[in-house]
């Protein structure tokens, strides 16, 4: 199934947890391409209020969260005149769409999710089936808008995979219903490492408060946790992701950030020293104007802006939702 006609801006759908702090990560890997994507397509974004819950949360939690991340995202430029913006739990057509996708997703390759293995590992004792689930829900979430393209970085290449295939399965087994969407992973960005343990992606709900760069820290904190940030004895700089993590993640920041080329800025650097220097002073003049921007945002304005956002929503998915039950041949 085709989304648009010929001529007509391809519709973009994306999330984020509110699970903690945005972090660079985030920033580099999807929300970059959120905002400049809401210019020349018709973009659906959306804070993943329900996924927070796959781990354990405290009462409260997830909805002042949910007002946090959506202010950051105002605040890094996401404009909702240009693109729609809302809450998942405020439009029900998710956790609907959901249960059916929960249907057509097989337990085996539920089970080949790699980040179901690591959150899974991670786990301090309970693992909640929805944590397990989770790539339903979130082909459920991408596929309510007929969604053509979807901005992640290259952690959710896999869900994104998914997505597709019980689309597809979907579509063979009741008939033509949903369109078939596709990832966009940056070229620059796609997999920002922790700076203490560079093996590891940066995670939000990994406590690794020195190794992740958020994107309210101070400028001092950055500077600081770019100097301590894990490298090797070697001092040799060179871009080898292999060899070098520490070092080439360094390099793919500075690269991701100011537009260059992780191999071509190494050879301008012959210690690490000058090269963590500008990999802060290039984070800093990042984050800064985006920090002067979420302090003029209050909650209030934020909550109108949400509440909107679920309507225009609501109004993609319903009927989407309405030919999915259609199809699979539910009584309505
Ligand atoms: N380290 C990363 N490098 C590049 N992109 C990343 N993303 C996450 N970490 C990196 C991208 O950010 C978007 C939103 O992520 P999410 O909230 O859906 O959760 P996630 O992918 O599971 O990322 P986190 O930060 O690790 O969150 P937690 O720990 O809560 O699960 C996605 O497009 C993701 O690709």
């Amino acid at each position: 199934m085709t989304s648009t006609t010929p001529g007509t801006r391809p519709r973009v759908f994306s999330g984020i947890q509110p699970s903690g702090a945005v972090h660079l990560g985030n920033y580099l890997g999807a929300l970059r391409n959120w905002v400049s994507m809401q210019h020349d397509t018709d973009a659906v974004y959306c804070v993943v209020d329900l996924h927070a819950l796959t781990l354990p949360k405290e009462p409260g939690e997830v909805a002042q969260g949910t007002l946090d991340i959506a202010r950051i995202l105002l605040a890094l430029g996401l404009d909702p005149q240009r693109c729609v913006f809302f809450v998942q739990s405020h439009v029900h057509e998710h956790a609907e769409l959901g249960w059916l996708m929960q249907t057509v997703a097989s337990y085996g390759e539920l089970s080949r999710m790699t980040q179901f293995k690591d959150k899974s590992a991670r786990s301090s004792g309970f693992i909640s089936a929805g944590l397990f689930t989770y790539p339903a829900l979130q082909a459920a979430d991408i596929l309510l808008y007929d969604t053509e393209v979807v901005p992640v970085g290259d952690d959710q290449r896999q869900h994104i995979e998914l997505a597709r295939d019980v689309a597809l399965r979907f579509n063979a087994r009741y008939g033509d219903t949903f369109v078939i969407p596709e990832h966009r992973i940056p070229v620059a960005g796609a997999r920002v490492m922790d700076l203490q343990h560079p093996e590891n992606k940066m995670s939000k709900s990994v406590d690794s408060p020195q190794g992740t760069i958020n994107l309210l820290d101070a400028p001092q904190e950055i500077e600081k946790k770019v100097k301590r940030a894990v490298t090797d004895n070697d001092g040799e700089v060179r871009y080898d992701p292999a060899d070098k993590p520490g070092v080439s993640n360094l390099l793919s920041i500075l690269a991701a950030v100011t537009d260059g080329d992780p191999e071509q800025l190494a050879g301008q650097y012959q210690q690490y020293g000058p090269l963590k220097a500008d990999v802060a002073a290039a984070l800093i003049a990042l984050v800064e104007p985006i920090q002067a921007r979420l302090a003029q945002l209050d909650d209030a304005t934020v909550r109108a802006e949400l509440a909107l956002g679920a309507e225009r929503a609501t109004a993609i998915a319903a009927p989407v939702m309405d030919r999915a039950k259609r199809a699979c041949g539910l009584l309505v």
